[in-house]
């Protein structure tokens, strides 16, 4: 969580109060300090080879006997000034690592370590009158504090979400550094907890640069459809002070759009307007308009740009309803993993690989599990026509009872939605994964459900149950009955079933029937299993290509049947590495479920699910 604050000139809480109340995103509980859509604003990147100090023991940080926080540790940077001097740690002396880019990918020796690096880079700055400067980190996995020039700025929890922390005061003309401490060691009250079925990439695995702003700036907007309309537009404008009456146009060139309006004393401007010649934003039309944001003159004029698409997106019984109309979820669960390379992926190109093969396999969607993927997915998702799933880390079985863990996942949640709220892609914030049955766990997922809803009114909310298939209590026969207590407060099922890999064999789904008590739309939100590309055999042999075929045939032969599934997610898109799976020869510490393997190899299921999404895109669109 972030330590340092804008000063609105009122107390977060009232502040929230005043405008949760009128908003559609409500303001209550966004980052006071995040700075939403940086692609389009003055930065200067730090990214390239940061010094580098693996420190296994907290050296840099804690003092050697209490091992409680020592007053300046490595964020001195500190350098010998006389042969007599005693430090014992040297950036400049220390091999580099490349930001963005995880650190286990980059060394051997770190393939598997899960503890502490020290990042360190040098730049030059020219402080310009009039401007503020922040520090922005795209993703810090785990735990990172962050020094500019010895002084510590801020510091946050969460390994894939955007912070930023004002760093005016601390820059100076000509040479300047900043040090980033980066932790990634599991904790049991962490989100996620100590076990997830992915590798824990550790480091500065997204962009670091400095974002540069007008003494009061645009913080952040929020511009969408209105619910329930076809040609109406609505949102708002938060200026980084409480300042009233300041103007704030907002501006769309190609249907020549020009609004003004006024802020309120808490610096929010909020608008509606109409227009019918807006086009909708779809899979099959991914219309986005270039928006801009104006506010000040001269030497506080600040200006935004972004490209925005405009949809709907709701549920109507068992239908899901884009732009009003009934459609299905062609989908597959994407990791962020980088493709043929392995490591977290964080490029344009690897988000155009990835969303490539999505859209080769018929997709119209994807879910981006299992926590915020970089801000290169949800653009190009935006481009390419690819609704979204979007999902925090909130995974299996985490410390329900802990205020602090519900905390972590809260803020989670709050900066996945601040970063992302503008991307039409997004039609589902999930809010965690496989979490088993328990009263604690169903109020903490309840909380988040709240939250969720109280940022965001335009969006649907879900989360990936799962049906106990050992659990009795679940079966009738052979139907399995999505009974999870949470389901009520979905707007969508999500349900996680691998009949034929952990369950029985592929032909059982032949015998399966799914009943829900709740009369929503449900996506089967992952199935599969796994084969090592290139294996062939008998389709009874594990781990040959022709098992995930045959178990894929059989899949959508029974997901065929259910009358109220509206959507599939399958897992998974690509092999990623799981230090979870220790099979010699077949998995490598790679979990084989990818229907295209880490190398680009597509295997023979990817062609039966193409096929079977052919054929739902065609019953759904003949003719097309
Ligand atoms: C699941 C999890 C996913 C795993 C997958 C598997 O249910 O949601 O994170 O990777 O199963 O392969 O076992």
């Amino acid at each position: 969580m972030l330590i340092n604050s804008l000063s609105t000139g009122m107390s977060p809480r009232v502040f929230g109060f005043l405008l949760s109340a009128l908003t559609t995103v409500s303001l209550a509980q966004l980052p006071a300090t995040l700075i939403t859509n940086v692609e389009h604003r003055a930065t200067i990147s730090l990214n390239g080879p940061w010094h580098a100090i693996v420190d296994p023991y907290d050296t840099g940080l804690k003092d050697y006997r209490s091992h409680l926080r020592s007053k300046d540790g490595f964020f001195q940077n500190a350098m010998p000034q006389t042969p007599q001097d005693l430090i014992e740690y040297n950036f400049d002396k220390s091999e580099t690592l490349n930001v963005p880019g995880d650190w286990n990918t980059q060394r051997p020796s770190l393939l598997f370590y899960e503890s502490t690096v020290w990042y360190e880079k040098s730049f030059s700055y020219h402080p310009k009158p009039h401007t503020r400067a922040f520090l922005h980190v795209g993703a810090a996995n785990y735990f990172s504090i962050v020094g500019v020039n010895g002084a510590v700025v801020c510091d946050h929890e969460g390994g894939f979400t955007t912070f930023n922390c004002e760093v005016t005061q601390q820059l100076r003309e000509g040479e300047n550094f900043v040090v980033i401490y980066v932790n990634n060691q599991r904790k049991p009250e962490g989100v996620p907890t100590l076990s997830t079925d992915w590798w824990n990439y550790g480091g500065l695995t997204r962009e670091v640069q400095l974002v540069e702003v007008p003494q009061r700036f645009i913080q952040d907007s929020f511009i969408h459809l209105m619910p329930g309309t076809r040609d109406q537009l609505a949102g708002w404008i938060k200026l980084s002070d409480a300042t009233a009456d300041q103007r704030v146009t907002v501006r769309i060139p190609e249907l020549a759009i020009e609004k003004t309006f006024n802020t309120d004393r808490t610096g929010l401007a909020e608008f509606s307007f109409s227009d019918k010649r807006l086009q909708l934003w779809s899979p099959d039309h991914p219309k986005l308009y270039r928006v801009e944001i104006e506010t000040g003159i001269n030497e506080l004029r600040d200006k935004v740009e972004d490209e925005i698409g405009f949809r709907s997106i709701e549920v109507h019984g068992h239908d899901i309803l884009l732009n009003g109309d009934p459609i299905f979820l062609r989908g597959v669960s994407i990791h962020e993993e980088a493709p043929y390379s392995s490591g977290r992926a964080n490029s344009e190109e690897d988000a155009k690989t990835l969303l490539g093969w999505a859209k080769e396999l018929g997709a119209n969607f994807v879910r981006l599990a299992h926590y915020p993927h970089n801000e290169h997915m949800l653009r190009m998702a935006d481009r390419l026509g690819l609704m979204v799933w979007s999902e925090i880390p909130v995974y299996w079985d985490i410390k329900w009872d802990n205020p602090s863990t519900l905390a972590n996942a809260q803020n989670q949640l709050t900066e996945n939605i601040t970063r992302d709220k503008n991307r039409a892609s997004i039609v589902i914030w999930s809010v965690g994964n496989e979490t088993p049955v328990t009263d604690a766990r169903t109020n903490f997922m309840r909380t988040l459900v709240k939250t969720a809803r109280g940022l965001d009114s335009t969006r649907l909310i879900s989360a990936a149950l799962q049906v106990q298939h050992t659990n009795a209590q679940h079966r009738d026969g052979t139907t399995r009955i999505i009974d999870d207590p949470l389901g009520a407060d979905l707007d969508v099922l999500g349900c996680n079933e691998y009949i034929g890999w952990y369950e029985g064999k592929p032909e059982d789904a032949d015998k399966a029937s799914w009943k829900s008590p709740y009369n929503k739309p449900l996506i089967m939100s992952e199935f599969g299993g796994s084969a090592r590309a290139g294996l062939h055999g008998n389709p009874d042999v594990r781990f040959t290509e022709e098992w995930q075929e045959d178990l894929y045939k059989h899949q959508t032969a029974m997901l065929d049947r259910i009358p109220f599934l509206r959507g599939t997610s399958p897992w998974i898109l690509m092999d990623f590495r799981s230090p979870r799976r220790l099979l010699p020869g077949i998995q490598d510490f790679y979990n084989r479920k990818g229907l295209v393997s880490d190398q680009g190899a597509k295997k023979k299921a990817f062609y039966i699910l193409k096929k079977w999404y052919e054929m739902k895109e065609m019953v759904e669109h003949p003719g097309h």
